[in-house]
């Protein structure tokens, strides 16, 4: 059986949990899988620190139970520029269609392809003639064309854990016909979303001139590449055992009881402005001017977990919702009841099972996500007599399958907080039947299925042995 080698940004101990959609869905897998997981070490080597150039620099190796974990450190610039200049300040706001706080300085993406260039020349040796390779999102989607370059002739999938956005926004960033083509050195693309495929076969058809060959395959640049939308999931087995283990237990009796006369909201989030809290927070207080009934009940817990701190985006939009949450918790808060637990802090991944279960309503509600995972976790953690109610954006990618969720539009203030009220008031019998419904789609999809299924679409593309280096 061919090796798996998994290349992303970062690298997580498949055997110690993590925050971050991304690094708890591949712990999940590689547990199962074994293989190579290769990525960025976490290091930064500052201008002028004594040692050898970045090409000479040792590789850092660990076994991790049948996961080898092998790292490599970057130049202080260097990661800068990719990580918090190109990946960052360009790719993932503009791929959450927000233009108006993408920085194009040309410097980010000569960084971004020499971080590509060295992940590439670090992994080569390291790769057996039969591996099969998944590299993860955005930081490296031009890293294929790099190992092709090197005469890397291995099946290689990509999966972008981020949204596409359509044709037109793409082209706003410059250097996007690059970006694009790069992905054809692949030999399976694939999205979370169906929505996010099409931007792609669109973009390819319009930008590209590519050839439909059906199926999903496309021809272009001399190359065939097969793209497909693979919604990412979670591993339901293990979060349900996370929630009947005792911290989980000791979570849910803890909120239970303290909160016993209220009826929690729940929101957790990494701090990112995709995820749409301000307008959240804003919907949460129309419900408390509209629906004063909910005034004394309601109490929003939300958790936003420290992210990319370094990014001046991110500073700003902490900042708005600290002021948001004082101004409710000022204008409606109570001697005995506050509206409103914000933290911006961590909590222990065995806890949350146990905030969820104890929470009358989830409220997902970014302006955009890839997929989002909250959702799918806060269905799972459910008692399913007396099962809690998902407000999910219809602009996460999981509303494509999270049909029986209460669908809003976080931008409409006034219509989220209607649902927000909905979802305080329904009915057991209407509760209960929603849940069964999204559990059985959430158990069906989990993120085993995502694994194989993309997997085995990857073992099955017609091989395509031609090197030829075209970036
Ligand atoms: C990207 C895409 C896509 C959050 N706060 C804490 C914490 N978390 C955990 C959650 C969940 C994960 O982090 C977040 O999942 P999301 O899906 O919201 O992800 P992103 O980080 O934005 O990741 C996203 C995902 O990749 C996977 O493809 O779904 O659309 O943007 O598991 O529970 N965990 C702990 N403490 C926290 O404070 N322990």
């Amino acid at each position: 059986m061919s090796r798996l080698v998994v290349v992303s940004n970062r690298v997580a101990d498949p055997r110690k949990t993590a925050a971050g959609g991304l690094a708890v869905a591949l712990a999940e897998v590689l547990n199962n899988t074994g293989g190579m997981w290769f990525g960025w070490s976490g290091k930064t080597i500052e201008p002028g620190e004594p040692g050898p150039h970045a090409q000479e620099r040792p590789l850092h190796t660990h076994q991790a139970g049948p996961v080898k974990l092998v790292t490599m450190d970057l130049d202080r610039q260097d990661y800068d520029a990719y990580y918090g200049g190109y990946s960052n300040g360009v790719l993932w706001p503009v791929f959450h269609y927000r233009l108006d706080l993408a920085d194009f300085d040309p410097a980010y993406i000569t960084g971004y392809r020499k971080a590509n260039q060295l992940f590439a020349q670090k992994l080569r040796p390291l790769l057996r003639d039969d591996d099969i390779i998944w590299i993860h999102d955005y930081h490296l989607i031009p890293l294929a064309a790099e190992l092709r370059a090197l005469g890397c002739t291995q099946r290689i999938g990509f999966f972008l854990h981020i949204p596409l956005p359509p044709p037109l926004i793409l082209a706003a960033i410059p250097g996007h016909d690059w970006l694009i083509r790069a992905l054809f050195a692949y030999d399976l693309v694939g999205f979370q979303s169906n929505a996010d495929h099409e931007h792609f076969c669109r973009y390819v058809q319009a930008e590209a001139h590519a050839q439909d060959l059906g199926r999903g395959r496309w021809r272009a640049f001399n190359r065939t590449v097969q793209a497909g939308a693979f919604p990412i999931g979670i591993d339901v087995d293990e979060f349900v055992a996370l929630g009947q283990a005792s911290e989980g237990r000791e979570m849910y009796e803890r909120m239970t009881r303290e909160y016993s006369r209220r009826q929690l909201l729940v929101g957790v989030d990494r701090l990112d402005y995709s995820k749409g809290l301000p307008h959240r927070m804003q919907a949460f207080r129309s419900l408390l001017q509209n629906f004063p009934e909910n005034r004394r009940v309601a109490t929003l817990i939300q958790i936003a977990s420290p992210s990319r701190e370094e990014v001046d985006a991110y500073t700003d939009i902490l900042h708005e919702i600290e002021s948001l949450c004082g101004s409710i918790n000022g204008n409606y808060g109570e001697l005995d009841w506050m509206p409103v637990r914000y933290m911006h802090r961590n909590v222990a991944r065995p806890r949350l099972p146990g905030l969820y279960r104890a929470s009358r309503v989830a409220l997902v509600t970014p302006l955009r996500d890839g997929m989002n995972l909250v959702a799918k976790e806060f269905v799972v953690a459910q008692d399913p007599a007396d099962p809690g109610v998902l407000v999910l954006s219809r602009f996460a990618g999981a509303a494509e399958q999270l049909k029986e969720a209460l669908l809003v539009n976080p931008y409409d203030i006034e219509a989220t907080a209607n649902a927000i009220n909905l979802a305080l008031h329904m009915p057991i019998e209407e509760r209960r039947t929603r849940h069964q419904a999204l559990l059985a789609t959430i158990r069906r999809c989990d993120v085993h299925w995502w694994c194989n299924t993309f997997l085995e679409t990857l073992a099955h593309t017609q091989a395509e042995v031609s090197g030829t280096p075209w970036l």
